[in-house]
């Protein structure tokens, strides 16, 4: 993978979408240039089963279209049989050791919160690392309490040319503060999920790169 395929990182499942298709969102955040998408599924009413994999395949098709890399939350087994692009784990997910070697050269992603963490996934070959949530978010039921950008900065300045993904309650107003902390992207679900206007939304965290 690219860093800059982190700079406009969009997350969706079905939980994320209220009175929209979430396959019209997704083209429309495609559209309007996001540079990597993931597969997230979650909560209550997720969907199961076939339905479940006929909307990943959905989504994954429409990111081949874009030529936009697809990354399957938690699920090895769908990202393996999807040939996805890269799977994203957290703590709380399977040990980042036997993920990589599950998944061989797929893109790995691992959310960390401390330099312990952080260690382990780069010793196991993460690509990229998610630090956050920075800002209090809606979109996550079990987030942690947010961490502002002190450990991004920290994990930014030790690991230079690490890519690393910011998340949690970026919106279009403070997304820059996490890109001059070190962040080499944001990862984003209601910034664009629940956008009037997701093209305009898109550009805006785009400018920042420019
Ligand atoms: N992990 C940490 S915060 C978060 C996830 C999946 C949710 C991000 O959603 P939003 O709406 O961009 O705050
Ligand atoms: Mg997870």
């Amino acid at each position: 993978m690219k860093r800059s395929d982190l700079q406009l990182y969009f997350i969706m499942g079905t939980a994320n979408v209220k009175n929209r298709q979430p396959l019209e969102i997704l083209e429309a955040a495609l559209q309007a240039g996001i540079t990597m998408f993931q597969f997230r599924e979650k909560g209550q009413h997720a969907l199961t089963n076939e339905h479940y994999e006929h909307f990943a395949r959905q989504c994954q098709n429409l990111c081949r279209k874009y030529n936009v890399p697809f990354i399957v939350n938690d699920d090895i087994d769908l990202a393996l049989k999807l040939n996805a692009d890269g799977i994203h784990i957290g703590q709380d997910d399977y040990p980042v050791s036997l993920v990589r070697q599950k998944i061989g050269q797929m893109i790995l992603g691992v959310s960390v919160h401390t330099a312990s963490e952080l260690q382990v996934a780069l010793k196991y070959g993460a690509d990229y690392i998610g630090i956050g949530p920075i800002y209090a978010t809606t979109s996550k039921n079990d987030a942690k309490p947010p961490c502002g950008t002190e450990f991004l900065h920290q994990a930014h300045s030790i690991y230079p040319l690490l890519p690393i993904v910011a998340i949690g309650g970026i919106d279009c107003l403070n997304a820059s503060a996490v890109i001059k902390a070190g962040a080499d992207g944001v990862a984003v679900i209601s910034a664009i999920c629940e956008s009037n206007d997701i093209q305009k939304s898109a550009s805006t965290f785009k400018s920042l790169y420019l």
